[in-house]
């Protein structure tokens, strides 16, 4: 159940306590803070809108939801609660008759969602609610499956109330599928719930988009550009739908959920402004290392190339904080992503870790942007002999309230048996979460160390020149991955490794490099640049920042779309903030 008891070590606020665990945050003025504690009272919109007198309190402040159980809806059902709303789900066709507002929250694949929609018969009365201008908010495959058809695993059938194909975007110009991160949207017509955004950016994560025709033209309310133009929204009278995700879109996200709840509110009507087109904003991704310390206590930790002890004479674990604290901190401070990385995760088991999946479930209670989750993804025999499948573990992860979740030691040893059979087995975590999940789902995390070579030919793995010369000399490496935290080196290279990790399924890289972890002294560009270069996923750089020039110079310098950090934030060296003022200034977009 979602409320689930904690053990105080955790000290996490217990169920219904709302943003508490943040009372300690003194960031007044925020305007962020002032909406989570506004979003807390039931009813209560925010500052500029009134809501007329309702007929019934009850029906107005219920929101039911078309939830199929192909994925995890849990930041939809967050979002809608926190802005005052109780959820009914959809049990029948009736109830989507029956329903005052509904929202369709699509996840999974085209195909298996309209399967389950037309065996649960309630395609055609979806159809029938939506053509009879009932108040509805499709989000993200909630919006594709209007359309005639899909190519996803296809060609699908769709619902048909929308002329067009759902195809896959093109990655032969260079643009990187999944299309994931943030995009500011062209407003082409009065759409009503995005009538607050201007030109802020919203979250998207998807491969598969709806293109702009003659046929479709009266239906559109945004585009957005991403290699192409391709369709953001939709909107006909009451009928809304958005290929990205409000509730995974921050204070802007929530703003226009609040618009699609609160219809009644006045609006001051603004003609469609058009913007220069957005390009997808690089991302400033916070990092939360956690483990038990020795006395029992979940932390937030830090390692100088992952050695995470003080150098006293206790050797405690670092402690910098707790982990729902510090998660809901940056969410505040304008981190486009929240990463959890449970370090200890290849030795304990994570479904018997409790308060990690406790975290992830208070966390995404009122952190309204991705969170990604990594440590212990494999498969896992306890002591009674009860296996758990990988998928198994990440299940339980997204239902606690992950949108993705990282791969460390497991897509190594995958990797290295696909490079050695060159077969795809289709058991590997990583194959198995990404044909469940989606690619977008997934990230592998690599944890390479630099080893230093007199001659590129001395081993069989990729070697690149370097920048800075090893100790003796070496003008050379290559860049070995290890597994179980950095304590085992393996016989592969994370050039190879990437490359393998995206033919399995992988839909993002988290790249760290265990010689530049806690430096400070920059992120490792060498290595960043020969992976972003080798694959067509997402790249995000981590290990090593230190100050706001050394996110400036990843961007520049390589084709990450992502930049992470973990001790300048948690030391509170760097803002967030200021690494964004930086990038906008070096001409970088980035979200704001
Ligand atoms: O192998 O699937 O169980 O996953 C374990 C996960 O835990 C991996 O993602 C691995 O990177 C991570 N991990 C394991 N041990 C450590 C450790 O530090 N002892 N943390 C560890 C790795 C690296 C980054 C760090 C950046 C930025 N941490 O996440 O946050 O280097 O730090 P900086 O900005 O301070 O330089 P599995």
């Amino acid at each position: 159940m979602e409320a689930a008891t904690f053990t105080s070590a955790t000290q996490i606020p217990t169920a219904g306590s709302s943003y508490s665990t943040l009372s300690s945050l003194k960031a007044s003025g925020s305007h962020s803070l002032q909406f989570l504690r506004r979003s807390s009272h039931k009813l209560k919109p925010s500052k500029g809108f009134s809501i007329r007198a309702s007929s019934s309190v009850d029906d107005d402040s219920v929101v039911t939801l078309l939830d199929y159980g192909a994925g995890n809806v849990r930041s939809v059902r967050n979002a809608i609660r926190s802005l005052g709303f109780d959820i009914k789900d959809v049990q029948t066709p009736e109830d989507i008759m029956n329903a005052k507002r509904l929202i369709f929250p699509g996840v999974g694949a085209f195909a298996a969602a309209m399967d389950v929609l037309n065996k649960k018969e309630m395609a055609e009365v979806l159809c029938a609610y939506i053509e009879k201008d009932r108040p509805f908010l499709g989000i993200c495959l909630g919006l594709q499956l209007l359309f005639e058809s899909s190519e996803e695993n296809g060609p699908v059938k769709g619902l048909g109330l929308i002329p067009g194909v759902v195809g896959r975007f093109d990655s032969s110009n260079g643009f990187r599928v999944p299309h994931i991160g943030w995009n500011a949207l062209q407003i082409t017509e009065d759409s009503q719930i995005l009538d607050d955004i201007g030109s802020r950016h919203v979250y998207f994560v998807h491969s598969y988009r709806a293109m702009p025709s003659d046929d479709n033209r009266e239906w559109i309310s945004s585009t957005c550009n991403y290699g192409e133009n391709f369709i953001a929204s939709v909107r006909r009278g009451n009928v809304h739908a958005v290929q990205f995700h409000p509730e995974k879109s921050g204070d802007v996200g929530l703003s226009i959920l609040r618009r699609f709840l609160y219809p009644k509110c006045e609006i001051t009507k603004k003609p469609p402004v058009q913007r220069k087109a957005s390009k997808l904003a690089k991302r400033v991704i916070a990092c939360l290392d956690v483990r038990t310390n020795d006395k029992g206590d979940l932390v937030v930790t830090k390692g100088d190339q992952y050695d995470v002890r003080e150098h006293t004479k206790e050797n405690e674990v670092r402690n910098l904080g707790k982990p729902v604290d510090l998660a809901g901190q940056y969410y505040l401070d304008g981190a486009d992503e929240v990463s959890f990385l449970n370090i200890t995760g290849f030795r304990d088991f994570p479904l018997g870790d409790l308060p990690m999946l406790q975290v992830l479930r208070y966390t995404s209670e009122n952190v309204f942007v991705p969170l990604t989750v990594g440590g212990g993804i494999r498969d896992f025999t306890d002591g009674s002999g009860r296996y758990y499948s990988s998928l198994e573990v990440a299940s339980e992860y997204f239902r606690s309230g992950a949108d993705k979740v990282s791969i460390g030691s497991d897509a190594v040893y995958a990797a290295e048996e696909y490079l050695k059979t060159g077969v795809r087995s289709g058991k590997s975590s990583l194959e198995q979460i990404s044909k469940v999940y989606g690619n977008q789902a997934v990230v592998v995390s690599i944890d390479p160390r630099r080893v230093y070579l007199k001659d590129p030919n001395d081993v069989v793995f990729k070697a690149i020149r370097v920048r800075n010369p090893g100790p003796n000399g070496e003008e050379y490496a290559w860049y070995q991955c290890t597994v179980n935290g950095g304590r085992e080196g393996r016989p592969i290279g994370a050039y190879e490794l990437a490359k393998a990790v995206e033919e399995l399924g992988a839909g993002e890289i988290l790249l760290n490099c265990i010689d530049c972890d806690g430096q400070g002294k920059g992120f490792d560009i060498d290595l960043i640049k020969l992976i972003s270069d080798a694959v067509s996923i997402p790249v995000i750089a981590s290990s090593g920042a230190g100050t706001v020039e050394h996110f400036s110079e990843v961007f520049l310098e390589t084709n990450a779309s992502a930049g992470l950090a973990a001790g300048i934030f948690h030391r509170k060296e760097v803002p967030i903030q200021s690494v964004k003022e930086h990038l906008l200034k070096t001409g970088i977009e980035v979200r704001m």
